[in-house]
């Protein structure tokens, strides 16, 4: 377990807080974000990802901080801690419905507390990596609305819904560059849109568009963030679910310079049996020598977008399956799902909260020397 947080969080600050152009050049040289005008904050975020992705793997949990399996709310806890003893170097948030204006997402996190909490990752030298399950907006359904396939070519430009698409980007915009430090510098995040998106269960899917009118969406989304709301504090990951080889995985790959972490989404299917969890176990292995092989090539850093075991039947699964998965791979991350607190979702959990029988094994895992509690410093 790395114990050498304090130490990277004054090593960041340092290196936030020097603005020297000639710096700024050698870090690009190294590091190449995908935005050339990325905050140099944001560059140096992408490089400690990658050396840290060298070192082992760091583990995160989807509204950690927001709330748990028996609790909503509650200031400070967090279901990893409470079975770790320290939270998790990543925590995943959902912005869903911020499009919208509304001051709460889909799953009732309020926007105001997610600054929050995404402030004190930054702090304990964490990560903060979102999702967007974005409504349809040419049916006023939810994301997974597929009523139509022409969604996607509606908000092109050109399209019946482009205008008011750039109205919800400007949205989604003003609230990443609402997210700001204490002394109002912005902190650099990560965004994982249109995810899935090899899946058929998103209006963003690969039943609902072409490839090209996938790869148009991304460009005019994240064009529209640079050029028109000066959105630099952003690395973007691609995260589909489970591919069968690399030409699938990059069939709507937008393009090497609108990309920065390349990942993929996949879950112990059905009903988590034995024979689930062997299913799991080979999608996971081929699904990560896929995007680690591409990462490789391409100099991005590979993650795991979203993975679990829903309600986690079997109490050796971080140590037994997960963490030969990861071994000895060079993955920044592995975030798992949420845990979710309403009433009617008691089984809707990734991680186990104090108690479950699972507790114990978590806690193995995160202690594995490659097991990263947060990020390294950067030489
Ligand atoms: C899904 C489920 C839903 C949730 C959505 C967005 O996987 O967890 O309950 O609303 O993600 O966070």
């Amino acid at each position: 377990m790395y114990k050498g947080i304090i130490a990277v969080i004054v090593l960041l600050s340092a290196v936030v807080g020097c603005q020297q152009n000639n710096q700024n050049n050698t870090l690009k040289n190294v590091v190449s974000t995908s935005d050339s005008l990325a905050t140099e904050r944001t560059q140096k975020l992408y490089a400690v990802l990658k050396s840290t992705a060298k070192k082992g793997t760091m583990l995160g949990h989807q509204d950690d901080l927001a709330y748990g399996h028996d609790w909503y709310g509650v200031d400070g806890k967090s279901d990893f801690k409470d079975v770790t003893g320290g939270y998790p170097a990543v925590v995943g948030w959902e912005i869903g419905d911020v499009e919208l204006g509304k001051s709460y997402n889909l799953d009732s996190v309020y926007f105001e507390d997610m600054r929050k909490f995404v402030r004190q990752t930054a702090e304990r030298g964490g990560v903060s990596t979102f999702s967007w399950h974005a409504n349809n907006i040419a049916t006023g359904g939810n994301a997974w609305d597929c009523k139509q396939d022409t969604v996607v070519k509606s908000i092109l430009p050109g399209g019946v819904h482009h205008e008011e698409y750039l109205r919800w980007l400007s949205k989604v915009g003003d609230f990443f560059l609402s997210l700001t430090d204490d002394e109002g510098e912005l902190i650099p995040i990560v965004f994982r849109p249109y995810h899935e998106h090899t899946g058929s269960w998103f209006w963003w899917g690969a039943d609902q568009c072409t490839p090209e009118e996938y790869k148009a969406l991304w460009k005019m989304t994240i064009d529209y963030f640079q050029q028109e709301k000066q959105i630099h504090h952003i690395l973007y990951c691609y995260s589909p679910s489970e591919t069968r080889d690399e030409e699938h995985f990059l069939e709507r790959y937008p393009s090497d310079d609108q990309v920065d972490l390349v990942a993929f989404d996949c879950y112990v299917p059905n009903q988590g049996t034995a024979e689930d969890l062997e299913t799991y176990k080979q999608a996971m292995a081929h699904n990560i020598a896929i995007v680690t092989g591409y990462a490789k090539k391409s100099g991005k850093l590979a993650t795991i977008g979203e993975t679990g075991y829903e309600g986690i039947k079997n109490p050796d699964y971080f140590t037994e399956t997960i963490y030969p998965l990861i071994q000895n791979k060079e993955l920044a991350w592995v975030l798992f799902w949420r845990n979710a607190y309403e009433k009617d979702k008691r089984e809707h959990y990734y991680i186990p909260y104090k108690g479950h029988p699972a507790a114990a094994d978590l806690k193995i895992l995160s202690e594995k020397d490659d097991i990263l509690l947060g990020l390294l410093p950067h030489e």
